[in-house]
């Protein structure tokens, strides 16, 4: 197998929390995975990214992990693991599995060493700090600076027993491993190899670029009304991110290239950092996840505060992405994960009338682009944004810790809260996948530990599997056409119509082989000048998302939210 294998390969992410729960506790597990792995090779799926299933509190779902070499009970036993990894392999479908190494559980026997005491072998393998000089431990503003968590509230965590406080970018249950420390560093490197060992085909590494920090771990600029500093320009892509990888890669990845696939999830990475990270010849990693396309509509206050994206921020940023990595370097493309709110209410209508037409065109416009396409489940049938009445349908820890910081302490009004919630929470992308309209969706014949989005009776995989005109067959079709074409998977990219407010239209092109892809991302009639597509007079339609499309062709219209994909030689 070539070592670019996955530059035509699609990767299907499962949450396996909410993906199909065999034993009726109402939480997912992976023999409930197993019982659906027709589904994925329907799909046409290359690669499975598991989201962890390692032995975990639970505090972040599992993205707080106390034992790298178990599987946790609630998913199964690794007797379960082998049989889904060798389902898979059978299937012709690789395992990826989602390495969170930023930071461990606080349950973790390495940190409950560490915390020991001041003198313990292990202190050192964290971020631990005396109290701000001049305060007391436990005042108030005597933690180390004045960074705070991705889930609010301080980045630093007084432990009473020694004094000191240790850092938790995430939650106080997630504390900081110190990368530094060459001894965490191999002791990780070791698992990872475990796990490689074991046959499992490469990894998902969350917030990799968060593993070198700046060892002064000083305070961060205070955004206007913000309660905290801004620890990024110290934690993300720090001094010695690639040094890391590199190491990383010569101890994990080397000679083992043509058979693994490695992402690095990188919050606030930028193409040129991306164009480094991404670059074969410097043996880091395969490709990363890039955030510029899911931070558009966010304001200035953040995820939290909602600033509408255009058409035109949307493609404009992809192409950006597009041309950044064209000659070095590799795209991930992806418009959701377990992080995401579900991209047809984002950036689609998921009215009656529009949800599955908008969940095409997002798709056209995503599987077409020149990158490895990632399917979140639930993505393939168009599974939309959750209507939450109350607080209380919440499970996210960033979301009920928000909902808190927000309206408990910030004074802020619950319902204003709410709507944000109902916007952006992660747990849109976290409610049960909709198996059929059986009670709770097919997901289980317990109650599940969340409740399912009341439009399974209708988005549902039973009903999409084998419908011709359902959001399943086209993401087939898309997925087929990566296969099949080395102009989708390795062709140039041209954005066209760039100035067109509605149109996001792109040319593939390679050998003389071309692709013209036309989608109105809007519910109105898109009008264009046909000269300025010439060339194209004579092109086959190969693919289109409503029922009339075929009889379309380049006239100057595209109908609302309708995706045309052309193709000349
Ligand atoms: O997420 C990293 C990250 O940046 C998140 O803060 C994400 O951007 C945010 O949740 C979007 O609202 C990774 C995992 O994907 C996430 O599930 C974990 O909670 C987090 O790291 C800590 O492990």
């Amino acid at each position: 197998m070539s070592e670019t294998w996955w530059k035509s390969a699609v990767v299907y992410q499962i949450y396996p929390r909410s993906f199909a729960d065999s034993d009726g506790d109402g939480i997912g597990d992976l023999r409930g995975i197993i019982q659906h792995l027709d589904h994925l090779q329907e799909l046409g799926v290359d690669v499975v990214w598991l989201s962890p299933i390692y032995a975990s509190p639970h505090d972040d779902n599992g993205y707080d992990i106390s034992d790298y070499r178990a599987i946790d009970p609630l998913f199964g036993t690794f007797e379960d693991f082998d049989e889904l990894l060798a389902g898979l392999h059978a299937r012709g479908i690789k395992l990826v599995m989602d390495l969170v190494v930023n930071h461990t559980s606080d349950e973790h026997p390495w940190f409950i060493e560490s915390a020991s005491s001041l003198d313990s072998p292990k202190r050192d393998w964290y971020w631990w700090r005396p109290p701000r000089e001049g305060l007391e431990a436990g005042a108030h503003g005597a933690e180390p600076n004045n960074w705070g968590s991705f889930f609010s509230g301080p980045a630093w965590q007084l432990d009473p027993a020694t004094g000191e406080y240790y850092l938790h970018l995430f939650s106080r249950k997630q504390p900081d491993l110190n990368w530094e420390n060459p001894e965490v560093r191999e002791a990780v490197y070791d698992m990872m190899n475990w796990w490689l060992d074991r046959g499992v085909d490469g990894f998902r590494m969350d917030v990799i670029n968060f593993i070198s920090k700046v060892v002064s771990l000083p305070d961060g600029e205070v955004p206007p009304g913000r309660l905290y500093g801004e620890g990024y320009p110290f934690f993300g892509q720090g001094p010695r991110i690639h040094e890391f990888l590199h190491e990383m890669h010569e101890k994990v990845f080397a000679g083992r290239a043509d058979r693994i696939l490695t992402v690095g999830e990188m919050p606030g990475v930028t193409i040129e950092d991306a164009r480094l990270f991404t670059d074969p010849a410097r043996a880091e990693l395969d490709m990363v996840f890039q955030f510029e396309h899911v931070d558009l509509d966010h304001g200035p206050g953040g995820k939290w505060d909602d600033r509408p994206a255009s058409v035109l921020d949307l493609k404009r940023n992809l192409a950006k992405w597009q041309e950044g990595l064209a000659d070095t370097g590799w795209n991930s493309l992806y418009w959701n994960n377990h992080d995401q709110p579900r991209v047809v209410s984002r950036f689609g209508d998921d009215r009656p009338e529009y949800r599955a037409a908008s969940a095409k065109a997002l798709g056209t416009v995503l599987h077409l682009m020149r990158g490895t396409p990632y399917v979140y489940q639930g993505e393939e049938l168009g599974m939309a944004n959750v209507p939450f009445e109350s607080i209380d349908d919440f499970r996210d820890i960033e979301t009920l810790n928000h909902y808190a910081e927000a309206v408990d302490i910030q004074g802020r009004d619950a319902a204003e809260v709410m709507a944000d919630l109902r916007r952006t929470s992660r747990d849109n992308a976290r409610t049960p996948m909709q198996w059929s309209d059986a009670p709770a969706a097919g997901f289980t014949t317990g109650t599940p530990w969340i409740a399912p989005n009341p439009d399974y009776v209708l988005v549902n995989a039973a009903a999409e599997t084998h419908a011709a005109d359902s959001v399943f067959s086209y993401y087939r079709q898309l997925i087929d056409l990566r296969h099949r074409s080395a102009v989708v998977a390795d062709g140039d990219f041209t954005l066209v119509l760039a100035d067109h407010p509605q149109l996001f239209a792109y040319v593939r092109e390679r050998d003389g082989k071309a692709l013209l892809v036309l989608v109105n991302l809007t519910g109105e009639p898109a009008r264009y000048d046909p000269a300025d597509l010439a060339g194209w007079e004579d092109a086959a339609l190969v693919l289109g998302n409503l029922a009339d499309s075929v009889d379309r062709g380049l006239r100057g219209l595209v109908e609302p939210w309708e995706a045309l994909v052309f193709e000349r030689s």
